[in-house]
């Protein structure tokens, strides 16, 4: 079996997608790949790791040659709060990046997963059940990039016969890495506030609506996806995949049942805020459900209890 490569692997979905990656096909078959940030022991002693610069060309064909790669999972990105500080930096990592990983798959034939989001959606996108083929207007740079990522990789299938394929994440909460400047980053914190405060600041209005999911269902999405029959597959990139779809509220309501004496106040960052703002309020999944069975796990009260049981551990929280 050809091996894996994992970009963004020190990231916060990256560095458990390998972990999994790795425990299902062995150690060695799932090269990590990362940019600067020191990888953990855990991610380094379990398999073969990198430093890479996915925004120059040779430095991906090479590694792809060495390792004898046959899947990649492109998980390394800009996220859009700091996309929208540095446009420069996202349209680089994240348009240049993907354009050479996609050049060095074609060359060697891999299938590549590409991830998409909910921000590839725009403020005159249908905000309700948001259908899984509609108006992609994006106003941020990191949604103008995912969205033409998605059509990038629809392209090198049409074109090239290249399997790639994708999901558009909500946001994704998990207790083992954190996000990277992300704009649903707010409801990862808000569980490590809870447990170290038993308060939080939330940087997000109280009515802000976005999909959501727990990290070990976008794990098995991704991965089922890259496993799923080629045959049953209309859509390619990228699917709408959802868990739930939340407020700042319904977080906090969900940790009181755990931590009664928790409380949340609203600061609204403006640009984050507007962001949030530009995204759909629930997204329509049913496609990924009908071409390759997508059925998430956890909802949120079963995430909550999930998240606080494991940041108490490591946080070393009684
Ligand atoms: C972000 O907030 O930028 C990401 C995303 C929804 O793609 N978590």
């Amino acid at each position: 079996m050809k091996r894996m490569l994992v970009t963004g692997a020190v990231g916060q979905i990256g560095s458990e997608l390998t972990m999994l990656l790795r425990e299902k096909y062995g150690g060695d078959q799932v090269l990590a790949a990362g940019h600067h940030t020191k990888p953990t022991q855990k991610l380094e002693n379990s398999g073969p790791f990198e430093f890479i610069e996915i925004t120059k060309p040779g430095e991906v064909t090479n590694i792809i040659k060495k390792y004898e790669i046959g899947t990649i999972y492109h998980m390394a990105a800009i996220l859009s709060a700091v996309g929208e500080k540095k446009p420069q930096l996202a349209w680089d990592v994240n348009m240049n990046g993907l354009y050479y990983i996609l050049e060095a798959a074609r060359e060697s034939n891999c299938a590549v997963f590409v991830p998409s989001s909910i921000a590839a959606f725009g403020p005159n996108t249908p905000k309700d059940n948001t259908p899984q083929d509609t108006i992609q207007r994006a106003n941020t740079m990191y949604g103008v990039t995912k969205v033409a990522g998605e059509l990038l990789c629809d392209y090198y299938w049409t074109r090239f016969n290249l399997d790639t394929r994708g999901l558009r994440y909500p946001g994704i909460i998990s207790y083992e890495t954190l996000p990277g400047g992300g704009t649903t980053d707010y409801a990862v914190e808000i569980y490590y506030e809870a447990l170290k405060q038993k308060k939080y600041e939330c940087f997000l209005g109280p009515e802000t609506q976005l999909d959501m999911m727990y990290m070990p269902d976008a794990l098995n999405a991704t991965i089922e996806l890259m496993e799923a029959d080629p045959d049953k597959l209309v859509h390619r990139n990228a699917f709408n995949v959802t868990a739930f779809s939340i407020t700042p509220e319904h977080i906090a309501a969900s940790i009181k049942k755990f931590i009664p004496e928790f409380t949340i106040s609203y600061k609204p960052d403006p640009v984050r805020q507007a962001i949030a703002d530009s995204w759909p309020n629930n997204m329509d999944d049913s496609c990924a459900t009908r071409e390759w069975g997508w059925k998430p796990q956890y909802d949120l009260d079963a995430m909550t209890e999930d998240m606080l049981k494991n940041l108490k551990i490591k946080l070393q929280i009684n």
